[in-house]
């Protein structure tokens, strides 16, 4: 081609790929989907349209009938089976074949006037195309109540979309500050239509232990409450450090619990409990003393930071550890459970002659080795019935549990080394994933936060894969997610703040292809979605520029 025809071709099609981005901006669909092609015209929804399914596809069609239902204010009829309308008709239609390209996640959807078309080869791949359906109509649909006025389209489009990762999730530290079961269901809620598919449940802490366990009731008798919270920052000096005097607390029933499992399995999101060993359990250890290394008495803690209690590695600590699990794998049904094994100081066990007497009867080198053990026993446990580890980067440390896969926080570095040894991988490096940093840098505008600063196109700038692995070791790279740390983060609003619109940055990296990922687009598009955000009272924060 000469370099003329070249220019021309490239002054022909530049407008027409300029008004494409346009439209696409306009429709704000995040996150980003696989494929979009705009057409002209537009489906309009009304209280006759009818929701078509094929047989299997009932409880999608019931779902997304239920969803539109109080803003437009139309009670829609869901028929199944039998011939579809002719027009004025969304149809889900599951597909098989479309498995092959689009896995069990995608999607096609194809809105032209008078007929929308979702197919997918799985229920989780109509569940996305019915999200992506609210998202092509009027912000206005997020509301609660009908919303007058306003005309319900849909431009017409199509789309093919499937998810990048397989793990594409969201954490909450629920034990730094306890978050009430609705706001839960809110967080999964707003989890699915961001097309999340995973709930990281950061159930207990040293601050707190949030699950009832029947056989052990101190857990949450004792273990759920705190005296006090510290005011402001810790001190290196802890006489420094101020409190507020007020009693802080809460936990979940397994009732609740199950009830919240439910909600997410609704919604294609996996809850994933996490039950924080050896460390970060001062919580249990104040509960029931003998699971700690001296024995003694010790209250649930009221500093934030790394506290010197560990558990002891005695044989009854692991059965209790092993029962406390049992528990939480008849409310959980995902397949992978965490079992935290962050920065658990060893200090305790390097001065006890009994820990260390321990350590010479296993036969192990030193704590790190002490700690692999630990965590080698629940990995056997949760093998043994079906279930898959997963803990943070430390579970490195003295070795690596078989079956363990590994949340890369520090960094990428855990990741990359689990990858290379042929273990799976969550990537949550804090340097992109953790909400609980500032989104300014100016930190006096901002309410108090962990540090760091962490600006929307940071997170959207992340890469879950990195460089250093070749094709096969990249597979093992499940996906990312965020986290919510919440020492900070006392009220469900303020969590809400922290995460949006971060989250929907993330959303993106985990599903839109990478070569598909646009900053400026990512920008123009979010300006759409703020407007669901506020439909849905979402308080996120408004001034997205740093
Ligand atoms: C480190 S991240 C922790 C948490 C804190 C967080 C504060 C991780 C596995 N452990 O216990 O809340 O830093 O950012």
């Amino acid at each position: 081609m000469t370099a003329s025809l070249a220019l021309a071709l490239l002054l022909l099609l530049a407008p027409a790929a300029l008004a494409a981005q346009a439209a696409e901006a306009s429709l704000g669909v995040i996150p980003r989907p696989r494929a979009l092609m705009t057409r002209p015209g537009a489906f309009t929804l009304g209280p006759r349209t009818v929701v078509w399914t094929d047989a299997a596809s009932a409880a999608k069609g019931r779902q997304l009938a239920r969803a539109l239902e109080p803003a437009t204010g139309y009670a829609l009829a869901v028929r199944t089976g039998g011939a579809p309308p002719a027009t004025d008709v969304i149809e889900l239609r599951r597909d098989p074949a479309l498995a092959a390209s689009l896995g069990p996640e995608g999607y096609r959807l194809s809105v032209r006037p008078g007929r929308v078309v979702a197919r997918a080869a799985g229920e989780a791949g109509l569940f996305y195309a019915a999200q992506t359906m609210r998202q092509l109509l009027p912000p206005a649909v997020f509301r609660d109540a009908p919303v007058p006025g306003v005309a319900w389209t849909m431009p017409a489009v199509e789309i093919e979309d499937a998810p990048r990762f397989a793990w594409r999730g969201a954490h909450l530290d629920v034990a730094r500050h306890f978050m009430p079961k609705a706001f839960v269901k809110r967080y999964i809620d707003l989890l699915a239509l961001h097309k999340l598919n995973v709930f990281h449940w950061h159930l207990t802490d040293d601050q707190g232990w949030r699950l009832a366990i029947r056989k052990y009731p101190r857990l949450t008798e004792v273990g759920a409450w705190r005296a006090a919270t510290l005011v402001g920052k810790p001190h290196t000096d802890t006489t420094n450090n101020t409190y507020d005097g007020t009693r802080h607390g809460g936990f979940y029933t397994q009732d609740d619990a199950r009830e919240i499992v439910a909600y997410a399995a609704a919604r294609h999101v996996a809850v994933v409990p996490e039950i924080e060993m050896p460390g970060h359990a001062r919580a249990a250890i104040a509960a029931y003393p003998e699971l700690g290394v001296t024995g003694e008495a010790i209250p649930v803690w009221t500093n934030w930071g790394v506290t010197p209690h560990i558990l002891n590695a005695d044989e009854r600590t692991v059965a209790f550890m092993q029962d406390v699990l049992t528990e939480v794998l008849a409310i959980f049904p995902s397949r992978f459970v965490h079992v935290g094994g962050d920065e658990a100081a060893k200090d305790l066990w390097k001065t006890s002659p009994r820990v260390q007497a321990r350590i010479r009867e296993l036969g192990l080198k030193d704590e790190h080795e002490l700690q692999s053990w630990f965590i080698r026993r629940m990995d056997a446990f949760l093998t043994q019935r079906g279930r898959r580890l997963v803990g943070w980067d430390e579970i490195l440390e003295g070795g690596l549990a078989p079956g363990a896969t590994v949340m890369s926080w520090r960094g990428t570095q855990g990741g990359i080394a689990a990858a290379r040894a042929g273990h799976d991988v969550v990537m949550a490096p804090g340097r992109w994933t953790y909400f609980d940093q500032y989104q300014s840098t100016d930190q006096t505008r901002e309410p108090p936060a962990f540090g760091g600063f962490l600006p929307v196109d940071t997170v959207y700038a992340f890469e879950p894969v990195p460089r250093e692995l070749d094709a096969a070791q990249a597979r093992r790279v499940l996906g990312a997610q965020w986290q919510l740390w919440t020492e900070y983060v006392p009220t469900t609003r303020h969590a809400e703040y922290m995460v949006f619109p971060r989250a929907a940055a993330l959303a993106e990296v985990v599903w839109t292809p990478a070569a598909r990922k646009d900053l400026a687009g990512f920008r123009a598009r979010l300006a759409r979605h703020l407007a669901r955000l506020d439909a849905l009272d979402v308080g996120y924060r408004r001034d997205t520029m740093p």
